[in-house]
């Protein structure tokens, strides 16, 4: 520490600690003085910063200078919450700067901000004093009580309460848990750690039971953690998420309900990406600038939105959804919501990532507690350790062919054990990403020193030393916390998985695949391997992947398929390129596509083969639904890790096992690959790539939002109609679904996605993939008006125009699969009242309850047989629609008889009341108008 910086020091805080003098206080207002006090006090923690940016030097110096830079302009202009903020965010900067300093120097730093705030509250106090002695003066103490309250109002007294409590008087470390940013974008919102402990205790007071670490997490954001209502699998929570995330297909429905709510602002930091709408064709920039173009007036009413209502908006090329968030804003504890079913990601960093349907996010944007059917918990515990060809995903491929596509359905799937340290933070990502492909809601790991390394790793310090002190309480199951179902898996022996075709769950150890695909006549040449995608793009796999394909150019060798990569963000394509990595896959015969989606959600062009031609494609994605990824229902596509993928890429054969066959090189001899390697985080750390976030302005009102009525993709939205109060009497069958409906049947997907802002016209999507049970064909039913078969949209569009109500009805897990909104907001658009199924996925049958449908389920599920096409439904007794109590339904066949059966709902009161406002939003306005 100099000797000018002591002086500089010593010297402010004498000069603002010294008393005012007497008489020159009673000529002068309060007022004045008081704000003299204020900015007094400002400019004496610019001298300190000053100082000390004197001190350090380098980058950190310009970072604190621009920081305080504005933050001085700021206080001018009155933002001064904002400028708190800055100065917060400063303060963090400054104690990530402080393993640079000299012990020392910060010991010093430390002890003088202690002394500086002491003195400025001693200045205040004797102030105040001077005041109540001086009655006979023009002021009394009153006004100046009053004075000070107004003051604080302006939150300039309580800028320096906080500074002089968080900044000055507790160590950096306390400092650190108590005001941390959540995100460098989130100048407002801080880690809620605090309030999480304080609800965490209460809950375990009344639970008196040791918690596993969901609970923990989903019980601490509870909207009431002393009254609510708390059984696994049966009661509903009621939840305050911290965040919200929308992806750019689903954001545009939850940005058009939410502005038809009428709010002013979100209530919780929201962010919106463009990552969903970029089709791969060429490669990376060729597809954006496309992309940019075919979507600007998506892209233009996304952007302007979020600015108007306070949602930070990533832009197109910015890269997926997942990684960003993995990135910037996921954190050990948090509870997020994401519209899009791939949300789990983020319990690699610790955090409850929960996908949900743009109405979800509408409710929690509109801070109206988020509700969710208090999940089951399945364990899984991991011995052993990961090594050689076996990764991360193996272990969630493996857990899928334990659990099936429906054994997660209802239950968090929560990792622990000592295994779970040799699993890097990326890894886990994508084991709790790809828990959504056995319905879980979502999936987490206990926070870990891989987490703290990649916190560190992408400039978040300040969390990782914040999220350390609640490590033992709030960040990890209690011990004999009790699970309702354990599954243990030895890492150790676990062998490499490649899973498909068909469907996700179907789990091949890879010495078995070569066989399986011979007895199943399955197309062994692999005509693409496509790595990438929000479950699988990070560093860690790009490198393991390049280590293959160098050793392969090495022995003269190409990849034999065609190649994709999807960098999973604009961070990690900028890094593998400066890194190198990107010119190892180019050598090797690869494509980089642009940071999207892509391919993984059906975003794909592709032309190396016909429509119905039988083929075989290889993908580190996560999903393999029919046609899933380039519409072609023959397409044989299995889901494996991403150095799999590159090497069947290599050798361009699915009977090809890299621990055991050879490959001949270019000079005639045979080599075994070497087990892939790469580094878990970047040596020289990320490059952050092109800037492609907007911030949305602190004062939105003046943005005008974007929508051209004449629109063919966007649409504002019609509120749908009321319930009369009777029962819903002869409803005609539109269709019954015969066997697996999901979302994707219910409302397609690919070329439909431009339409996802403009209800009406992507309604011509509505069950055009269900198989109708009558034919066993797609998009036929017979329109019982007329006695024409027709397209499903059609025939619902004609019905509707005839004024007569509809009901569908499904098998199991009806609506599985990606969280699509529209597969319940068409329905109801096109006259539909009911859906009666075996069973629901249960994003969808939520989805359904907010917008005004009936979901309901056989209470007998053979009574699914007795449903002709010709039947006419009544549903009975809706007045006293209750929750837990079954509903009568009769059904009227053709020839005069008449089945009486049982169905059941899982609607709660609030459910009901959605039901009977016809939607969740007309019930949101009703409660804004007070009704
Ligand atoms: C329907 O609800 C009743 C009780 O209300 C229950 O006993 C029955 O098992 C339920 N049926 C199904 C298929 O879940
Ligand atoms: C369900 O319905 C079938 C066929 O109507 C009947 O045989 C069976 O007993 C029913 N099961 C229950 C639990 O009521
Ligand atoms: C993927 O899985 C589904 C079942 O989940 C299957 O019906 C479909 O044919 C598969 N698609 C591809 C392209 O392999
Ligand atoms: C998010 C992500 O990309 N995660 C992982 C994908 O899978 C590999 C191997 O299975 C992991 O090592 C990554 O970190
Ligand atoms: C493809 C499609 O359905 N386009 C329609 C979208 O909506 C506009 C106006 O509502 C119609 O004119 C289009 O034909």
């Amino acid at each position: 520490m100099s000797k000018a910086l002591f002086i500089v020091l010593i010297g402010c805080a004498v000069a603002f600690a010294s008393p005012v003098k007497r008489d020159a206080l009673a000529e002068r207002s309060i007022a004045e003085e008081v704000t003299k006090i204020g900015s007094g006090f400002k400019e004496l923690i610019k001298e300190i910063f000053a100082a000390i940016v004197g001190q350090i030097g380098g980058a950190i110096a310009d970072n604190l200078q621009g920081a305080f830079h504005k933050f001085g302009e700021r206080l001018h202009t009155k933002e001064y919450k904002e400028a708190v903020q800055e100065f917060f965010e400063t303060m963090q900067k400054l104690e990530e700067a402080e393993d640079k300093l000299e012990q020392e120097t910060q010991e010093y730093l430390e002890k003088e901000a202690d002394k500086v705030g002491e003195a400025f509250f001693d200045l205040v106090e004797q102030a105040y004093e001077k005041i109540k002695n001086n009655e006979e003066g023009t002021v009394n103490a009153e006004e100046f009580k009053k004075v000070v309250d107004e003051f604080k109002q302006k939150k300039v007294a309580g800028l320096a309460a906080e500074v002089q409590q968080r900044c000055f008087s507790t160590s950096p470390l306390t400092f650190a848990a108590a005001k941390v940013a959540m995100s460098k974008f989130d100048s407002t919102a801080y880690l809620p750690y605090d309030k999480l402990d304080e609800n965490i205790k209460i809950v375990k007071k009344r639970l008196d039971r040791p918690l596993t670490l969901s609970e923990k997490i989903l019980y601490s954001h509870l909207d009431e953690p002393q009254k609510q209502d708390i059984v696994r699998g049966t009661s509903y929570l009621r939840l305050r998420p911290d965040r919200v995330a929308m992806q750019d297909a689903t954001a545009q429905m939850a940005m058009l309900q939410f502005i038809s709510s009428g709010l002013p602002r979100v209530a919780v930091p929201s962010t919106i990406h463009c990552d969903h709408l970029i089709e791969a064709q060429l490669g990376g920039d060729k597809d954006l600038k496309r992309a940019k173009d075919i979507n600007k007036e998506v892209y233009s009413f996304l952007k302007t939105a979020g600015a108007k209502y306070g949602v930070g908006f990533w832009n197109p090329g910015s890269g997926i959804i997942h990684q960003i968030i993995l990135e910037n804003y996921a954190f050990p504890g948090l509870l997020m919501i994401g519209t899009d079913s791939h949300t789990p990601n983020g319990g690699g960093l610790g955090g409850l990532c929960i996908g949900v349907g743009g109405a979800d996010a509408v409710d929690v944007m509109a801070n109206i507690p988020w509700e969710l059917k208090c999940p089951k918990v399945i364990g899984v515990k991991l011995t052993g350790e990961l090594k050689g060809w076996t990764s991360p995903k193996d272990i969630i491929l493996k857990v899928a062919g334990i659990l099936t596509v429906k054994g997660g359905t209802g239950a968090i799937v929560e990792y622990f054990g000592p295994g779970v340290d040799s699993i890097s933070c990326t890894g886990m990502a994508t084991i709790c990403n790809m828990g959504a492909e056995i319905g879980a809601t979502t999936s987490v790991f206990p926070y870990n020193d891989r987490m703290k390394d990649y916190l560190k790793a992408t400039q978040r310090a300040s969390i990782a030393s914040a999220a350390d002190q609640f490590k033992g309480s709030l960040l990890t199951a209690d011990s004999n916390a009790k699970y309702d179902q354990v599954i243990e898996l030895d890492l150790s022996t676990l062998e490499p998985h490649v899973n498909g075709p068909f469907t996700p769950d179907l789990a091949n150890p890879i010495s078995k695949l070569g066989a399986e695909a011979k007895k199943n006549g399955w197309p062994n040449e692999v005509k693409v391997g496509l790595i990438g995608s929000c479950t699988n793009s990070s560093y860690e796999d790009m490198g393991r992947c390049a280590s293959i394909a160098k050793q392969a150019m090495k022995h003269g060798l190409k990849a034999k398929a065609a190649f994709n990569i999807t960098p999973g963000s604009e961070q990690i394509r900028a890094t593998i390129e400066r890194d190198g990595i990107s010119k190892v896959f180019s050598e090797f015969g690869g494509t980089v596509l642009a940071n999207a989606c892509g391919p993984c959600i059906g975003q794909w062009d592709r032309q190396d083969i016909k429509k119905g031609d039988k083929n075989t494609i290889v993908t580190s994605y996560n999903r393999n639904f029919t046609g899933r990824n380039d519409a072609n229902p023959s397409t044989h596509a299995f889901v494996t890790s991403p150095e799999l993928v590159t090497a069947l890429t290599l050798a361009g054969r699915l009977d090809f096992n890299p621990l055991t066959d050879k490959l001949k090189g270019a000079d005639g001899k045979e080599f075994l690959l070497d087990s892939p390697y790469g580094d878990e985080l970047p040596s020289k750390g990320f490059d952050p790539g092109m800037d492609t976030y907007d911030a949305p302005p602190a004062d939105g009102s003046k943005v005008r939002v974007d929508v051209d009525p004449k629109s063919q993709r966007l649409q504002l939205l019609e509120p749908f109609d009321k319930w009369d109060g009777k029962d819903l009497t002869d409803l005609t069958v539109l269709i019954k679904v015969k066997g697996k409906c999901t979302t994707d049947h219910i409302s397609a997907a690919g070329p439909w996605l431009k339409y996802r802002g403009h209800l009406d016209n992507i309604s011509n999507n509505m069950f055009i993939g269900a198989t109708n049970s009558e034919n066993g064909e797609m998009n036929k039913i017979k329109n019982q008006l007329t006695g024409e078969w027709g397209g499903v949209p059609d025939v619902a569009r004609h019905y509707k125009k005839n004024g007569i109500r509809w009901v569908a009805i499904g098998d199991d897990n009806y609506g599985e699969g990606s969280s699509r909104e529209h597969a319940a907001l068409e329905p109801r658009h096109l006259g539909g009242r009911a859906i009666i199924v075996k069973s629901f996925a249960r994003i969808h049958e939520t989805n359904l309850k907010k917008q005004g449908m009936l979901p309901l389920t056989f209470a007998n599920a053979s009574d699914y047989d007795k449903i002709q096409p010709t039947d006419k439904i009544s549903i009975l007794g809706l007045k006293d629609l209750a929750p837990g109590k079954p509903v009568k339904c009769e059904i009227k066949h053709k020839d005069g008889k008449v089945d009486t059966i049982t169905l059941n709902h899982t609607l709660n009161e609030q459910q009901i009341e959605w039901f009977r406002a016809g939607s969740a939003l007309n019930r949101m306005k009703e409660i804004a108008a007070g009704k």
